[in-house]
């Protein structure tokens, strides 16, 4: 069932490219267009054995039991390659005003957009997902774009997620990435069933990152942008079909050190959550 909705799925996203396509009239003026950057997720990931601290901030949103823990880390890029800026502003006016779009995360002390991103896990053969451990995201500028997506960066805007006594500043510039490194708290999945998901066995697997993701209406959760589908997204943009970034992976039987990538870079004893 899992596998025709995704097919199904990407049957609708196929369709609405190729309603984009050549012929099409040129994108929309000034507008922001996300996009996750595939050769990044590529060239940073790695399985290996953590020690997860039970105070770390993705062990207790995630209901992870701590100890040592098998884990998928990877990096996540996503650029905003529009012709307009991400501005949300300052998130506690919309706390304030409990529009649903952010929560405030009490283990980070920051807010956090709601529907920024879905990292998933995937096994092609049954189209099984799994859930990452990160629940929320503070959107910032964080890395200009490197030359090839378009213009060059201008100054960075959007530095601070915001608390409940200090204003925040959240969105990506055109021309910016927000960025959320392997490393970082909640960047990864949980292979060997201590976060309560399946024990994911040794093979081949798809990670699919979704930026700005599709979502269906709900009270708390309203419409904000439809796409040609009828879909919602939290944000809006002038396309809303390049926002997949995934990537074929390979999980071993033994990490041992670690395997992909990254293998071999140094793990850290305290979780950093940053944003
Ligand atoms: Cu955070």
């Amino acid at each position: 069932m899992r596998i025709r909705r995704l097919l199904a799925a990407t049957c609708l996203a196929l369709g609405a490219l190729a309603s984009l396509g050549a012929g099409a009239p040129a994108r929309a003026q000034g507008l922001p267009d996300l996009i996750v950057r595939t050769d990044i997720l590529e060239r940073q990931w790695v399985v290996r054995d953590e020690k997860l601290a039970p105070d770390a901030c993705s062990v207790i949103e995630g209901g992870i039991t701590p100890g040592l823990r098998r884990l998928l880390r990877f990096t996540v890029m996503t650029a905003n390659v529009g012709t307009a800026d991400i501005n949300i502003g300052d998130p506690r006016a919309h706390f304030e005003a409990n529009d649903g779009l952010y929560e405030f995360a009490t283990c980070h002390n920051h807010f956090h957009f709601r529907n920024y991103a879905i990292y998933e896990l995937i096994d092609p053969q049954t189209g099984k997902v799994w859930k990452a451990a990160k629940r929320g995201f503070c959107m910032l500028d964080t890395d200009p774009n490197p030359a090839y997506l378009g213009e060059p960066a201008k100054s960075p805007q959007f530095r601070a997620c915001g608390t409940l006594d200090l204003p925040g500043n959240q969105g990506i510039s055109h021309g910016w990435t927000d960025t959320y490194r392997f490393f970082l708290g909640g960047q990864y999945f949980v292979l060997d069933g201590g976060d309560g998901q399946p024990v994911v066995p040794p093979g081949d697997y798809i990670v699919r990152i979704t930026a700005n993701p599709p979502y269906k209406a709900s009270k708390d959760n309203p419409c904000r942008f439809r796409d040609v589908n009828g879909m919602c997204h939290a944000l809006e943009e002038s396309n809303y079909f390049n926002n997949v970034g995934q990537v074929l992976i390979t999980i071993p039987d033994h990490p041992g050190k670690g395997v992909g990538p990254l293998a071999g870079s140094p793990v850290s004893n305290t979780e950093d959550p940053e944003h």
